[in-house]
């Protein structure tokens, strides 16, 4: 555990790569006095991007959510857009902003993904799009959900935030339906303090979110286009290409972590994992398990209480759902459905700390809390934590 002069072990803490690197970067942008506006640390990382991805164009930005409303713009989006309602709130957020309609849509028990057989039940003649959430980093039926786009003329994106350094059908993330977002916020696999980019292989797309990040210029004076302001800052971009060698030690903690917390707590009453076994490629970012109050004896919240009295921050991502939250729900959309899956979910998931800035013998002792804490519950006997300082 943390001494007591740290700050507690959370959900959250931010990976940090090549601490040397990022110095000699800032140093460098203070000499060149080029701080922002397409500099030449943005257009390295960019390149990194891409080449890691293998897509065309990873064009970095501000932020994820600023990025989704964008894209909105970008793919001249209107009407209704087909949300899941187990997400970050930015997700429906980005959508509402632009004056838009998020029309939630629940999500596959066991994967958390928006289910695409409701996807289509829920496509109306105001549809004009819909966006995916590739929860924890799994991806989020990118064929079907393409097939059904297709079948019904609707433009179909996604919010990546989560799945940076993820991979589905034998490509990364990054390469499916006309962009992909992703969040390079503090607390994500990749992180650039804040900031986030947007994905596509379509030149004419990444063309228009160029000139649109950069308030529509296309050149000194000359605007053509309707724009804000998306771009990514030089101090940004270098802490960026100072994490990129490190996130190959980055997945092995993490990948650490999840298999630990998994042989210490999977089978015992009421706890199931959100596992990765058949995730093609992983960043292993989220520790999230499900529990069922009936067989674990204590409920989600109870334990959330007991973690965080010995300063364990564990955090009930998405609670209480999105289409709880407002506007949304004084708004009630959606989509005139029922969320069953979604309400369950969002009572029983919590995600555990993880990531480098917790050690082998943090995640051993939250494991051993949560196994003792469930065993009094049940009367079982909790397996003893299986990884030592
Ligand atoms: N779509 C999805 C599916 C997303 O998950 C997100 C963001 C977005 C879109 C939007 O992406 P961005 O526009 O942010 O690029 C946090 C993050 O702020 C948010 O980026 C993230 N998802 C979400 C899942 O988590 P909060 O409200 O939980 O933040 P906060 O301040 O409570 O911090 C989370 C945890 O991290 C805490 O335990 C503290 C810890 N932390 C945080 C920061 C910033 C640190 O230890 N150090 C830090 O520097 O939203």
């Amino acid at each position: 555990m943390t001494g007591n002069h740290q700050p507690p072990l959370m959900v959250g803490r931010p990976n940090t790569g090549n601490r040397q690197m990022f110095d000699r970067l800032v140093d460098g942008i203070f000499e060149r006095r080029w701080f922002t506006n397409n500099g030449e640390l943005v257009n390295q990382l960019e390149a990194r991007l891409c080449g890691y991805l293998g897509v065309r164009h990873c064009i970095p930005v501000c932020n994820a959510t600023v990025a989704l409303q964008i894209v909105c713009q970008a793919l001249d989006l209107g009407g209704e857009i087909i949300v899941p309602a187990f997400t970050f709130v930015a997700t429906p957020h980005s959508v509402q902003w632009e004056g838009h309609t998020p029309v939630f849509c629940d999500i596959e028990p066991t994967t958390h993904l928006m289910d695409p057989d409701q996807v289509e039940a829920l496509i109306t003649a105001r549809t004009t799009a819909i966006l995916g959430v590739h929860v924890w980093g799994r991806a989020c039926h990118p064929a079907r959900l393409q097939a059904i786009a297709d079948r019904h003329g609707l433009a179909l994106y996604f919010d990546a935030a989560h799945a940076f350094g993820c991979g589905h059908d034998g490509k990364m993330i990054g390469n499916f339906g006309r962009c992909e977002v992703f969040s390079f916020h503090a607390t994500k696999f990749f992180n650039t303090f804040e900031g986030g980019a947007i994905a596509t292989n379509d030149d004419e797309l990444a063309a228009r979110i160029r000139l649109m990040i950069n308030f529509g210029f296309s050149n000194i004076d000359q605007v053509v286009h309707l724009g804000t302001n998306g771009k990514m800052s030089e101090i940004h971009a270098a802490m960026g290409l100072s994490c990129f060698d490190s996130l190959e030690r980055i997945l092995a903690i993490n990948r650490g972590h999840y298999d630990a917390y998994r042989s210490n707590l999977e089978g015992l009453p009421g706890v199931r994992f959100c596992h990765y076994d058949d995730v093609e490629l992983s960043n292993f970012q989220y520790v999230a398990i499900e529990l069922d109050p009936a067989q674990a004896g204590i409920t989600r919240d109870e334990l959330m209480v007991v973690l965080h009295e010995h300063g364990i921050v564990a955090r009930r991502y998405f609670h209480p759902g999105c289409h709880r939250m407002e506007p949304y729900a004084s708004l009630r959309r959606t989509g005139g459905q029922p969320l069953p899956v979604t309400e369950t979910v969002c009572r029983n998931v919590l995600v555990l700390p993880t990531g480098s800035g917790a050690g082998a013998e943090d995640i051993a002792t939250v494991a051993g809390l949560i196994a003792g804490r469930l065993g009094r519950a049940t009367g079982s006997n909790p397996k003893p934590a299986k990884i030592s300082a």
